[in-house]
Formats: C-alpha cells, sequence, structure tokens
C-alpha cells in the first residue's frame, strides 16, 4: 500500500441516521478547512464541531467533524472524521471534494493497515478488528474483542520475555563456558505453563469455529419422513418448501438459527433414496452425502407412520459414525410395531418420537444440538485464535516442548537448543507482525472492508 492521503466512508454505503467519512493523512486538516465552513486555523483536537460542508461558496449539507491529531489517531496519521446525513448521493459527494483535494480512495482495510505500520496496534489486533465487524454472534465478537484488547498479544509478549531471557543464559554458555551443558539452565514454570497454555488455546479452536460458523447440522431421512417440516419448526417459518409428493426438497437449504445463543447452521437436504429417481434428484443426493461428511451432528428421521425399510437401513449406515439422533416423525399416526423394529435395529439410546404436526418432542431436537455445542464448548479457551494464528501456536508449542526435552536432558547440542529458542521468537514475531512478509499482510488487509 501507498503514501498518500486516504479517506473512504467508513459506514455502509445506504439511507440512515449517520454517515461518517474518514480522511487520515497528512492532507486531513487542509482539506477539512476548504470544505467545511468556519474551521479555525488551529483545528481542536478531538471535539466534535457543528458545521456545514461547502461547495464552490454554496452549504450542501450539515455535518459534525472531529479531528484527531496525529500521533494520537487510529492510524497515528492526522485523521478527521466526518458525520454527515446518511445518503449515498451525499456520500459520494462529499467523498468527490474530498478526493478533488488530493486524498485517494482507501484501499480495504488501509485504515487499519496503517495503524499496524504506525505500531498502534500489532498484526493479532489488526486481524481482530476485521474478525468482530464480521463476527456472526456476539460471543465471537466477544472473543475478538478480547484479542483486540491484546489478550493473545500479552499472552505471547510475555511469552517473548521468557525465551529472550532463556536465550541469554544459553548463549552465555555457549560464549563463555568450557563445559557446554545446559544443567544449570531451567526450563522455567512460567514456560511449563505457557505450553499447557497454548494447548488449551488450540483446543478452545473448534469451538471459536462453532461461535464463528456455527454448528453445522443437517437433517437427513428418505423422502417424506418430515425434513423440511422440521427444518420450518425450527426456523418458525415457512422457508423449505414441504409436500406429501416425494422429492420435493431437490437440493439443500441452509439457515442459520440460534439455540441458547449459539450460532447453528441447519441444513435441509434431498432425501437420500437409494432406488432413486431422475438425475436432479440423483444430483442432490450426491450433495447431501458430501454435507453429511461435512458437518458437526446429523438428525436423522424416520416415518412413524409406516414400516422401516431398506432405504432407511441404507441412510443409517451413512450416518452412524457421525454424531447422529434418530426421531421416528409422525408419532401423531404411529404404526404398530415401528419403534419396536428402530430400537432394535438402531442405536437405540438415541431414538426418540417426534411430531412436527403436533409440535411434539421438539425440546428432544433443541437439547440433542445444545449438547453438542456443550460439549464441544468444554474445550472453550479464554483467549481465541484463527487458522493463522493457531498454525503458529503449534509450531511455538512444538518448539518449547523440543526445547523442554533439551534442558532436561542436560547434556546436549546446546547450539541445536539455542536454534530452536530463536525459531520459537521468530515465531512469536511472525504471530505479532513484527516478523512479516508482503503476501501474508496482503491477504490478511485485502479481507478488510473499504473504510476499515
Ligand atoms: N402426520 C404427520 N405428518 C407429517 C409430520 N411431519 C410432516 N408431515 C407431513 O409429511 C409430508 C412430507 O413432509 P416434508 O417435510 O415435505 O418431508 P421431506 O420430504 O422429508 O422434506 C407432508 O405432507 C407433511 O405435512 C408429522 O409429524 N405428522
Ligand atoms: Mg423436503
Amino acid at each position: 500500500m501507498e503514501e498518500g492521503t486516504i479517506a473512504a466512508l467508513s459506514t455502509p454505503l445506504g439511507r440512515g441516521g449517520i454517515a461518517v467519512i474518514r480522511i487520515s493523512g497528512d492532507l486531513a486538516q487542509t482539506i477539512t478547512k476548504e470544505i467545511i465552513e468556519g474551521v479555525p486555523e488551529k483545528i481542536i483536537d478531538r471535539k466534535a464541531v457543528h458545521s456545514f460542508i461547502t461547495e464552490s461558496g454554496k452549504r450542501i449539507e450539515e455535518c459534525v467533524y472531529t479531528f484527531f491529531r496525529s500521533p494520537n489517531s487510529y492510524t497515528g496519521e492526522d485523521i478527521v472524521e466526518i458525520s454527515i446525513h446518511s445518503n449515498p448521493h451525499l456520500s459520494e459527494a462529499v467523498l468527490n471534494l474530498v478526493f478533488g483535494r488530493g486524498a485517494r480512495e482507501a484501499l480495504p482495510g488501509e485504515f487499519t493497515y496503517r495503524a499496524f505500520k504506525n505500531n498502534k496496534i500489532d498484526l493479532i489486533q489488526a486481524e481482530s478488528v476485521n474478525e468482530l465487524i464480521n463476527a456472526n454472534s456476539k460471543y465471537y465478537a466477544e472473543m475478538k474483542f478480547g484479542n483486540l484488547e491484546g489478550k493473545l498479544s500479552i499472552f505471547l509478549e510475555d511469552l517473548k520475555k521468557e525465551l529472550v531471557n532463556l536465550a541469554v543464559k544459553v548463549e552465555s554458555i555457549i560464549e563463555f563456558q568450557e563445559d557446554q551443558s545446559l544443567e544449570e539452565i531451567e526450563f522455567t514454570p512460567e514456560l511449563e505453563s505457557s505450553i499447557k497454555g497454548i494447548s488449551r488455546i488450540i483446543s478452545g479452536y473448534r469451538f471459536n469455529e462453532v461461535l464463528d460458523k456455527g454448528l453445522k447440522v443437517i437433517i437427513v431421512g428418505k423422502a417424506n419422513v418430515g425434513k423440511s417440516s422440521l427444518f420450518n419448526s425450527l426456523l418458525l417459518e415457512e422457508r423449505s418448501i414441504t409436500s406429501s409428493i416425494p422429492g420435493t426438497t431437490r437440493d439443500f437449504i441452509r439457515e442459520k438459527i440460534f439455540i441458547e445463543g449459539y450460532p447453528v447452521e441447519l441444513m435441509d437436504v434431498a432425501g437420500i433414496n437409494s432406488g432413486s429417481v431422475d438425475d436432479i434428484e440423483k444430483l442432490g443426493i450426491s450433495r447431501s452425502l458430501d454435507l453429511v461428511k461435512d458437518s458437526d451432528a446429523v438428525i436423522f428421521l424416520l416415518d412413524g407412520s409406516i414400516d422401516l425399510d431398506d432405504n432407511d437401513r441404507s441412510i443409517y449406515d451413512l450416518i452412524k459414525e457421525k454424531e447422529q439422533i434418530i426421531f421416528i416423525n409422525k408419532s401423531d399416526n404411529l404404526k404398530d410395531g415401528v419403534i419396536e423394529s428402530v430400537s432394535e435395529e438402531f442405536n437405540s439410546s438415541k431414538v426418540f418420537q417426534l411430531s412436527v404436526l403436533n409440535n411434539t418432542g421438539m425440546e428432544k431436537v433443541y437439547e440433542f444440538i445444545a449438547s453438542i455445542i456443550n460439549e464441544i464448548g468444554e474445550d472453550k479457551a479464554e483467549i481465541s485464535v484463527n487458522l493463522r494464528q493457531k498454525n503458529l501456536l503449534m509450531e511455538i508449542s512444538d518448539s518449547l516442548i523440543n526445547v523442554k526435552r533439551m534442558i532436561k536432558a542436560g547434556k546436549t547440542d546446546i547450539e541445536l537448543t539455542a536454534e530452536e529458542v530463536r525459531t520459537c521468537v521468530t515465531n512469536i514475531g511472525r504471530l505479532l507482525g513484527e516478523v512479516t512478509n508482503e503476501d501474508i499482510l496482503g491477504k490478511i488487509f485485502s479481507n478488510f472492508c473499504v473504510g476499515k
């Protein structure tokens, strides 16, 4: 990303109460003076001021502007934020005034990139800004806010200090001692607890994913068992087409619902019928199988008004290894002997009766989903990580365990130990963004929206 003064609309383009236009860079002050009425020679810092935007001497809009003098701003540069009424035409008009005076449009994430480059925040915090904005649940947003506040960064900074101390000791043995042995070196309790801390963070990763993307729950069963009815009932709206003609749901439908505040991605798919019909439905069926593989949990529906058949059996074979629950639906119209044969053939501890039509037995569905989330949540960590962070943490943990082993062994290749400690410190630097490569930065910041 280049230099220069940048500007962008920091709020979504649309109609609403307020739109905020943000300008960052050396020209922020002069541009403000040129386009806003009555701005004093020396703009007052950090004070919201009411005024008017002018174009060719004519007032075109009312505004409130706030100036943040460098270095005490988000980017570390001079920033001005101008609030106007949110209307796409007005926002564009004001931005054009700004661009006409030497600022250029900010690239995605460029404000945050500058904050990072100017050491206002580290790379983990920069990532957290975007993760917070894109969070799909309150829980996930809270986790990411924790990292924005520095939870993960502080943990890593502390670990780095410990490792640097250790490195100094190891290096001094290499430099000054006859006996090149690690026997006098201690793998400190702080380092010991860091290994545990990292392990907790890594095990909590799956729960984070659930908090962000939702637990993937798929409803399966042969055609006409009531999958779409259940899906709709969980969604509390008529989203999926239900019909008494088998095979109506040709593709899959995915919707986000919340159970106990946790996001759940619910899928209603084509019936998996083995002796199946036309090509479109076959396509749907093979997609269903992929979706089953990719899901976290399966709800398997049976039709209690008819006898168990080979379709049910072959579907059970496909899902029996997954986390699953079995419901005998249409319990309002139960056929004699069905419950017995289902309990006999399938995992009987997980068979329940359901009538989507009469809304009975539904609580068991919620209970099942919640119990899986809670189980995953047992590994919940105080600190959350994304994939990049998790992968680096795994490397750091491996190095730490190696260093520990070498120190405990005492007589070992001390140069190798020193190198392992250095690798560990470098990887912490990578995590924090002290050691960077442009590709990684590009990848991280290009995911941002413009204006952040
Ligand atoms: N009697 C009864 N009928 C149901 C129940 N749940 C669904 N149905 C009916 O079964 C038929 C097929 O339902 P649908 O949800 O489209 O099944 P899908 O093919 O598995 O998606 C529809 O006519 C529903 O009204 C239930 O609990 N009891
Ligand atoms: Mg259906």
